[in-house]
């Protein structure tokens, strides 16, 4: 004879058996369409936007390439994805020419293994995936690899929807992007001259510099720790005090000789002491720069607070930011009046927009960093954010690249007038030339950032 006990377990137990049947009905809607609700899903899953086929991610590789063929220059790293569609692929940007055979591995020995298989239509997951995969993140090499992938995923968008990348970004707020030049000479005169020279050029704003950062190379010579044989031979050396009397001396002989119409700016580079930069830009108030980059380097963040109750020079800050620690407070706080941030050093399009639309917010605008260590790649990616973003403030360089750089990536951007014109084809409108970037592969010369005080003190670049 069955027990009480026994009966009652049995009975919960046929109970559970339906309730699992009837909850299987209800999420698929009864036995008659479980097929159709799953396939419903299941087809969602397995559609792209718009009814497109979806995609994979078939390949992803590192092309690195010189950025002039003498084999001088930034080394410049591009990152390719290939898709399971044939002929569909993208380019993105993961220059960092310090470390570039870092990020070439990071690239084809994690990301490529990382991302095969993986759905290429979901850039924001991707990203998010990337950015966790390594635990440890916020890095310049892994960021720079991300980048390569996130804007190359854009890239990949853009032609599946046919149409450039702006477009997926809002569309055009600007008809195209003005930008910025840069002059440096040995004198003030020279620095005058070259910038007349950008202003017939059609250029409205023009960065002067004394020489390297700092002047360094232009101002001091023979310094102590040299003679006491203190670092090594090819050690740069600052002289600081020099610097910070003849920048004013600077911005005085270029805006008597080139006038109110052209707008200056000034790049410090981070060299110099808090307080020795509040008070140089005291003296430059009176010149009304554009903009005065980096007055800080990321390790004095703190002093921001101080520095912009010090003095009404707009600042411009951020291109050796990482992590989004390093310029939330400053942006929400406007310490700083524009965003320089070097996208492929926080990991792409994805994130820079985010910057750029938080900026919004604050009147904080954006003038992405844009030397020659960024590739046409990643200046094309630059200038579709610029067009798309509100609250834009200028780009420095991008449009002028060399003949070498247009045939080893045809479609660059071009530039008239001072502004940059991006073509409209889809995406990212740029392509790579693989062949001739093999010539001229990059090499592990970073370039010497070791700069020194008179007594061999290091300064941070
Ligand atoms: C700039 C920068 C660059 C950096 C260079 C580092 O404002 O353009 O300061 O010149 O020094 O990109 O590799
Ligand atoms: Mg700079």
């Amino acid at each position: 004879m069955r027990s009480k006990e026994d009966k009652i377990n049995t009975g919960r137990r046929n109970a559970l058996k339906i309730l699992g049947l009837g909850s299987a009905a209800l999420f698929t809607g009864g036995l008659g369409n479980i097929s159709s609700a799953q396939t419903g899903q299941q087809q969602q899953m397995n559609k792209g936007p718009a009814g497109l086929p979806p995609i994979k991610i078939k390949s992803v590789k590192a092309i690195g390439v010189k950025s002039n063929p003498e084999g001088r220059g930034s080394n410049l790293i591009v990152v390719k994805v290939e898709t399971t569609e044939p002929g569909l692929y993208g380019l993105g940007c993961a220059t960092f020419t310090q470390r570039a055979e870092a990020v070439v591995t990071a690239i084809n020995s994690y990301m490529a293994d990382f991302c095969v298989g993986r759905d290429a239509d979901n850039i924001e997951d991707m990203w998010q995936a990337f950015y966790v995969s390594s635990y440890w993140r916020n890095g310049p090499v892994l960021n720079n690899a991300l980048s390569g992938l996130d804007q190359a995923l854009w890239d990949i968008k853009g032609k599946r929807a046919n149409m450039p990348v702006y477009q997926l970004l809002g569309g055009k707020c600007r008809f195209a992007v003005d930008t910025y030049t840069s002059v440096s000479a040995g004198t003030p005169e020279e620095i005058a001259d070259r910038v007349l020279k950008e202003m017939e050029a059609g250029q409205r704003h023009v960065r002067i510099q004394m020489g390297g950062y700092g002047a360094v190379g232009t101002l001091g010579s023979d310094p102590d720790f040299k003679a006491a044989g203190f670092g090594m031979p090819n050690d740069s050396y600052m002289d600081e005090q020099a610097y910070l009397k003849a920048v004013p001396k600077m911005f005085e002989v270029v805006r008597k000789r080139c006038g109110e119409a052209v707008e200056l700016c000034h790049d410090i580079h981070e060299r110099n002491q808090p307080m020795d930069v509040i008070n140089m830009c005291r003296k430059l108030e009176q010149y009304r720069p554009f903009f005065i980059e980096d007055p800080l380097s990321p390790e004095n963040t703190h002093w921001w607070k101080q520095m912009r109750e010090s003095t009404i020079v707009p600042f411009a800050q951020g291109e050796l930011f990482n992590n989004i620690n390093e310029f939330l407070g400053p942006m929400s706080n406007h310490y700083f009046d524009y965003i320089r941030i070097h996208v492929s050093q926080i990991g792409g399009i994805t994130p820079a927009m985010k910057v750029a639309r938080l900026g919004e917010w604050f009147n904080v605008r954006t003038i992405w960093h844009g030397p020659g260590d960024v590739s046409p790649v990643g200046h094309s990616a630059q200038a579709h954010m610029d067009l798309a973003t509100w609250n834009f403030g200028l780009q420095e360089g991008g449009g002028v690249f060399s003949d070498f750089l247009r045939e080893v990536f045809p479609g660059c951007a071009t530039k008239e007038n001072g502004y940059i014109i991006v073509n409209d084809k889809p995406g990212l409108g740029i392509d790579i030339n693989e062949k001739m970037a093999a010539k001229y592969p990059i090499t592990n010369n970073a370039g010497n950032w070791t700069v020194r005080k008179r007594d061999g003190t290091i300064i941070r670049p």
